[in-house]
This record gives C-alpha cells, structure tokens and sequence, in this order.
C-alpha cells in the first residue's frame, strides 16, 4: 500500500512539474546603440517575461559579433526552445546558423537579416524594408525642395551611413543612392558611417562641417545620428532644419521632439515593436503549427514639419499631429 501511495505521489509531482516547464525563449540582441534598438529590446523582453509559461534568455553583444556568436551557442547548449536573432552585420553567420539548425531550435529572425538567410533554416524573420526606407528618405527631400520652390537649384547632400556591413545600412544606402537618380540636382558630396549612434553621428557632422563647404541636406540613416549631427550643426553657429535640411529614419520620440522644435525636418518610420508578431508565432509554433520562412515587412509612415508630401508608397503625415500617440 505504502509503494502504491508513494508511486502515486511520485507521478503527480511528475506532472506537476511537467505542466509548469516553462517555455525557454532566448534572444541574442545587438546592443543600446541607438533609441530604436532600447525601444526594440523592452518591447520583446516584457512580452516574453509576462507571458504565462514563456521564460526569457536574454544576451546584449553590446554591438560585437563574437559576442552573439558566442550567445547562440550558449543558447544551442542551454537547449532552449526557441531562439530570437538579429545580427550586428549580415556576414559571418553561415557556420553558427546551421549549429543553430542541427540543434533543431526553431529560430525567429528579428529586425535583420543575415545574408545566409536562403541558406539556413527560420521559421520566420520580421524587419523594415530598408531599401524603401533609404529611398522614402532621398524621395522626401526631393519633394520638400520642390515643395518650396527649390527643385531645380543643386543642393549638396551628405549622407550619413549606419553600422557598415549591418542590412539595415546596407539597404538604406542603396535605397538612397538609387533615389537620387531620380532627383539630379541633389548632389552627393559625403557618405560616411556613424555607426547607428549619436555621439559618433556628431563628430561625422563636425569633420564635414570642417572639410566640406556648403552642406544643404543630410540623410541620416537613423534618428540617433541625426540628433548627434543636430548637436554639431548648433556648434557650429548653424541653423538646423533652416540651414541644413536633416531626414532620419527609425521615427523615435526624440526625432518627433527635434521636428517639431524645428530643428529637423522629417523621419522615416522604421517599428522597433516586434513581440506583436513574434508572441503569436511562438504560441502558434507551441501548438504544432508549421511555417515556411515567412518574411513580414510592417507597413511603415514618413512624419515631418507639415505633412503632406506624396512619396508614391506613402504621404507625409505631420509631426505635431501625432506626437502624443508615440510609444518610444
Ligand atoms: C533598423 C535597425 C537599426 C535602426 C537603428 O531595423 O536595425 O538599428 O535604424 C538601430 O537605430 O541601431
């Protein structure tokens, strides 16, 4: 009777142990270079930490590629259930990707992709469409100049470029530079990377204040570098967004701030809020749904000083207008 009692005992702890196993869901983040990647983290570590049953593995690379290598493969060694990813660069990953594959965890890619992505497997990747944003971002100038009367001056046109080698970068640049094909008197005269951050954003914009004569606009591949660039132009006895024209891109609070302050002209959106695609997939995974690789590219908006201004895809929607509705 006594084993009975005991093997009854034994079994319902079992299950009970059984039925509150969490699901390990681990994450390898880049790092805080910039407010979209803060946004981008706390969206998706609260999401999971407050989810019933979901527990999070969380590692900051602090923007260095051996450190999420070595992140993944912790991750493969933990045995976790699902692994979240989105790389510093788009190279590199070939090797600890397939790890990540013969492993068998299924793997989300976030915000970017890794140029192995056709090679590998993942359930699924969710990310800005950066070539369409490095052009929304050209087009708007473009449009704003006409807007005002000075579509057929040349104006000079430095572009400041993300983290070299990221997709992020790479897309926006050739979004840019395939733009301004079709705007001949924007003219190039810089193109140099801030790395995504606003202290290296400043001191982009104080050697090209320095080495380049006249800078009309600056295309700022996101808003951190763009505030940075701000802070340099205001040094320099400059007026921004009257004497430089400045787009960045990500739309973060601080942009939405700078544009209606004046200081800043317009940024094109890029959504850091992934967990509303990620936690239904993981539920839906959880209950032996299957996927093929879907790649999701949220719809995305262009915000600026007035509003209005037709990019084709999308029209210009004024800052002030929606400020109070930002979440980061
Ligand atoms: C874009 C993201 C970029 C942001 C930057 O999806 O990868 O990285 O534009 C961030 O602010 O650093």
């Amino acid at each position: 009777m006594k084993k009975l009692l005991a093997l009854a005992l034994g079994l319902v702890l079992v299950l009970n142990v059984a039925a509150y196993a969490d699901v390990v869901i681990a994450f390898s983040q880049i790092g805080q270079e910039s407010d979209w990647r803060t946004a981008n983290t706390d969206d998706l570590k609260s999401a999971i930490e407050n989810h019933p049953g979901w527990k999070l593995v969380y590692d900051d690379a602090q923007q260095k590629q051996e450190n999420q290598i070595k992140a993944l493969r912790n991750f493969i060694t933990q045995n976790v259930d699902y692994i979240l990813f989105t790389g510093v660069v788009s190279t590199g990953w070939d090797e600890v990707l397939k790890e990540v594959n013969e492993a068998e965890i299924p793997l989300l890619l976030i915000d970017r992709m890794p140029d192995c992505a056709d090679k590998i497997e993942y359930v699924a990747a969710f990310g800005g469409d950066f070539v369409e944003e490095g052009r929304r971002q050209v087009a708007w100038a473009g449009e704003y100049l006409k807007s005002i009367g000075r579509g057929d001056e040349d104006v000079n046109v430095v572009i400041m470029e993300g983290t070299t080698g990221a997709s992020a970068q790479t897309g926006r640049t050739e979004g840019n530079l395939k733009a301004l094909e079709s705007y001949p008197h924007l003219k190039k005269v810089g193109q140099q990377s801030g790395n995504f951050t606003r202290a290296e954003g400043q001191a982009v914009m104080e050697s090209w204040l320095k080495s380049i004569d006249k800078i009309d606009v600056l295309i700022a591949q996101n808003d951190d570098m763009a505030l940075g660039a701000i802070d340099a132009i205001k040094a320099a006895g400059k007026v921004p967004g009257k004497d430089i024209i400045i787009v960045g891109c990500d739309s973060v609070k601080a942009a939405f701030d700078a544009i209606v302050a004046g200081e800043m002209n317009c940024t094109v959106e890029c959504t850091p809020l992934y967990s509303r695609f990620v936690v239904p997939t993981i539920e839906k995974l959880e209950k032996g749904e299957k996927f093929s690789k879907t790649v999701v590219h949220p719809e995305e908006g262009v915000f600026d000083t007035n509003g209005g201004i037709d990019l084709g895809t999308v029209k210009s929607i004024k800052a002030a207008d929606v400020i109070s509705q930002r979440q980061y």
